[in-house]
């Protein structure tokens, strides 16, 4: 990617020339101006003054261009942001449908309308605090396997945010990830397959960032939490989701070169559930035992009472005192 002027506002600690700039940039002055009143309107704060140039001096928490110029893997190739959609998932899967969408697109929204969980549920998506993303992916794998998508996410989420933040993430089976037995966010990975391959993979990633307790809705407000909740501190959303592509890049790669079992050693380590008396629900039905193990495809063994054991692909897992 080429250079661009956030990065050169960036790397210096002071100020730098307009002339400077539009040398490096191969721009005139008058575009550089341009520029600069772009990344202004987008909440950067830029000091200007005509004897030293640009100071950058603050960054909005959530940038596209932020994100643009520290991810530069061979995985990403493009990033869309919108201030406001029903949901990236449904706009992920609706723009991969028309085979126009490279893979590696992350598609970014400040809020989400109708924010989506598993089975119709709501994802509450209010704006300015949280991350709301969908990654499209075209990956040669079987649609067996979509689930270790999910497990593969879930481990640079937890990684990405245990490094950032410094608080214990684990993962719940299969798609929660929690901090003090609350939800800190969730993945939804939906899938258009051929028989054989999977034509399209969008992973959705909910993160709650900023948002305080007293703003969640009173039905999720015990059940819910956040970054901000859990260490009182505002963390920027750029920096976050920067570090969880970078992760997910990374065990994307151990995963092409290794295949899944070095995803399911990681996967096991972060996991809540793993050892624990569990519930799951499934659909109207529960089944309770001890959480064994997770196979070769993501899928949950469990080991019922009698002692034998029963392999579930999804549901709900309320852990058992
Ligand atoms: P899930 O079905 O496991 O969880 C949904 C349940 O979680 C809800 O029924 C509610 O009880 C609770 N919940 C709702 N909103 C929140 C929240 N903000 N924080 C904590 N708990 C909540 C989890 O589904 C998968 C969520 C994926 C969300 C991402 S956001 C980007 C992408 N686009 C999209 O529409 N969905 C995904």
């Amino acid at each position: 990617m080429p250079e661009n002027i956030l990065q050169l506002l960036k790397g210096k600690a002071g100020f730098i020339s307009g002339q400077e700039i539009s040398d490096s940039l191969g721009i005139t002055r008058a575009a550089v101006w341009k520029k600069i009143k772009k990344l202004r309107n987008k909440g950067f704060i830029i000091i200007a003054t005509p004897s030293k140039g640009y100071k950058l001096i603050n960054s909005p928490d959530l940038s596209k261009e932020e994100i643009e110029i520290q991810v530069q893997g061979d995985l990403w190739k493009n990033i869309i942001f919108y201030q406001s959609v029903d949901s990236t998932n449904e706009i992920a899967m609706l723009s991969s449908a028309k085979n126009d969408t490279e893979s590696g697109t992350i598609i970014i929204a400040d809020r989400q309308e109708k924010g989506k969980g598993r089975l119709g549920r709501t994802w509450i998506s209010p704006p300015g605090l949280n991350i709301y993303m969908s990654i499209i992916l075209r990956p040669e794998i079987e649609p067996k396997d979509a689930t270790l998508l999910t497990v593969l996410t879930s481990i640079a989420c937890a990684l990405a945010l245990r490094g950032i933040s410094g608080l214990k993430v684990v993962i719940k089976w299969p798609n929660d990830l929690m901090v003090s037995e609350k939800k800190l966010g969730g993945i939804l990975t939906e899938v258009r397959s051929e028989p054989e391959r999977i034509k399209t993979a969008v992973i959705g990633i909910g993160i709650n960032v900023n948002i305080e307790n007293k703003d969640f809705p009173a039905e999720i407000r015990d059940i819910a939490t956040s970054i901000k909740n859990e260490t009182g501190k505002y963390l920027s959303r750029s920096e976050i989701i920067i570090r969880i592509l970078k992760e997910f890049e990374a065990w994307f790669n151990v995963f092409k070169s290794k295949g899944s079992r070095p995803l399911l050693e990681k996967w096991k380590q972060l996991s809540s559930t793993l050892g624990k008396n569990v519930k799951v629900a499934i659909g109207d039905s529960t089944v309770s035992g001890l959480a064994r193990d997770i196979d070769e495809e993501g899928m949950l063994i469990l080991e019922l009472k009698s002692g034998s054991l029963r392999k579930i692909s999804a549901g709900d897992v309320t852990i058992l005192r």
